[in-house]
């Protein structure tokens, strides 16, 4: 339990009402010198309407009792209308009666300390309120509830089960007794493999959902690549001109589609140019293709796309713009889904960008989440499963070459031990934990 009691604004400032949160062994203490009536017996879990000692304010009391609070430690909320002055008044009668302000994530990191949550939920806190669609809100919704918590329990658990077999062996190893198959073991790592494995892939999933997937728009200057996203912004964010080489640097933004975050990126067009400054933009322009996840080749002729380099298995998109020039707005052309996956489309005049978009949710191929599905999403997750997964290689390695059960144990052991980084376990060091919830809000 921490010894001191922390204070911040919860909510965004601007609002009709702000709600301030104090947490700590004195948080009911402090909070009740600040008010006029006695709150200092109030039950837990119990609303009380008062008013500030000083008249700046009526406000409304929430009281928690430990344990059964947010953090695990004595809380309340004073709910009290929002505004500059009051609040920051409440914030400063709260530190002349003992409080300090919050840290980033601070209530979070306490309720995590308190064994409210384990790491992974306390993250996905975070996520929550960052959740800009249903996708992204169900994944950190999964998280939160312990989904992906009990999928590494049951991970340990398999983890523990093979380590002690090993070393049970190991034990009688001078009376030449084995018990183990290392058939069944080999086959209870690779069932462990897998899962990890399973988690490992869903973090192309999650990434792709949490930071929007990116496509990049490439093609020779002046087809209309910054009008094009233009028109999926619905906003005049990127220069259009008629003079070849106008977009010099990649221009990007993200916006919604079908529930899904896009995220586009302009590029400089590409074609032979002794202009310095054009060709460090080209270069960015092949270098944001190489990094998108989808690809859109522009044109403003037919079939005569850019000729770049394409990653393997990445989907591309051919897209002829200034179709108003040459097809009726009525033509089946831009109405139909391409076969040939060449669309057709104008920017200007948007025929055709129905179908486009609707390629590129396609293209996207992004499965439905369920808000029991376990997706990592966290680059710190990912990078431990990655951890997990070489120490189990090596193991399971070792298991097939008979090396000795000491070290196969040891391995298995390494791999629990990146395991438990996720859900906080095996985090011993403060500095790790402070760097996670530094990214947090204050107030969280
Ligand atoms: N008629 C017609 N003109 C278009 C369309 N899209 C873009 N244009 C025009 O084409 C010209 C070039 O457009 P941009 O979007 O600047 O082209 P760009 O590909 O970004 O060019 P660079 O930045 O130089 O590589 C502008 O004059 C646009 O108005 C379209 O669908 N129809
Ligand atoms: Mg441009």
């Amino acid at each position: 339990m921490s010894s001191d009691t922390i204070c911040a604004l919860a909510t965004a400032s601007g609002g009709a009402i702000a709600v301030i949160r104090v947490s700590g062994p004195k948080a009911i203490e402090i909070t009740n010198a600040i008010v006029i009536k006695d709150i200092s017996k109030a039950k837990s879990a119990t609303l009380h309407y008062t008013e500030l000692t000083d008249n700046v304010d009526y406000v409304l009391i929430s009281v928690f009792r430990a344990p059964h609070s947010y953090t695990g430690e004595d809380t309340t909320e004073i709910s009290s209308h929002g505004g500059y002055y009051i609040t920051q008044q409440i914030l400063s009668m709260l530190q002349e009666h003992g409080a300090r302000m919050a840290l980033p994530g601070e209530f979070t990191q306490r309720s995590f300390m308190n064994g409210k949550m384990d790491l992974s939920q306390a993250e996905s806190v975070a996520d929550l309120i960052a959740a800009t669609n249903k996708a992204t809100h169900n994944m950190a919704m999964s998280q939160l509830r312990g989904n992906f918590r009990k999928d590494l329990e049951d991970l340990r658990q398999k983890l523990l089960k093979l380590t002690s077999l090993l070393e049970l062996e190991l034990d009688f190893s001078d009376q030449d007794i084995t018990f183990t198959d290392r058939e069944q073991v080999l086959q209870t790592a690779q069932v462990i493999l897998k899962q990890i494995n399973q988690l490992r892939q869903s973090f192309k999933v999650g990434n792709a959902i949490k930071n929007g997937i990116s496509v990049a728009i490439i093609g020779a200057p002046n087809v209309g690549k910054s009008k094009l996203l233009n028109t999926f912004l619905h906003e005049e964010k990127a220069i259009v001109s008629n003079i070849k080489g106008t977009t010099r640097d990649t221009i990007e933004d993200v916006v919604q589609i079908h529930g899904t975050t896009f995220r586009f990126i302009d590029t400089a067009g590409i074609r032979k140019t002794k202009d310095q400054i054009e060709k460090m933009g080209i270069e960015r322009s092949l270098q944001a293709a190489e990094r998108a996840d989808i690809i859109i080749l522009l044109t403003d002729k037919d079939n005569q796309f850019p000729d770049v380099r394409i990653p393997e298995g990445k989907p591309v998109l051919k897209v002829v713009n200034k179709c108003d020039m040459t097809l009726p707005s009525a033509s089946f052309l831009y109405h139909k889904m391409p076969t040939d996956n060449i669309y057709h489309i104008s920017a200007i005049t948007g025929d055709g960008m129905e179908r486009l978009t609707e390629g590129l949710v396609r293209a996207a191929a992004i499965p439905e989440i369920n808000e029991n599905d376990t997706i990592v999403t966290n680059v710190r997750h990912f990078q431990a499963l990655n951890k997990a997964h070489g120490s189990l290689m090596r193991a399971i390695k070792s298991i097939r070459q008979e090396v000795p059960n000491d070290l196969v144990a040891q391995d298995l052991r390494e791999c629990l031990h990146h395991l438990g980084e996720i859900t906080g376990g095996t985090i011993t060091s403060d500095e790790v934990l402070q760097n996670i919830f530094r990214n947090f809000c204050v107030g969280k």
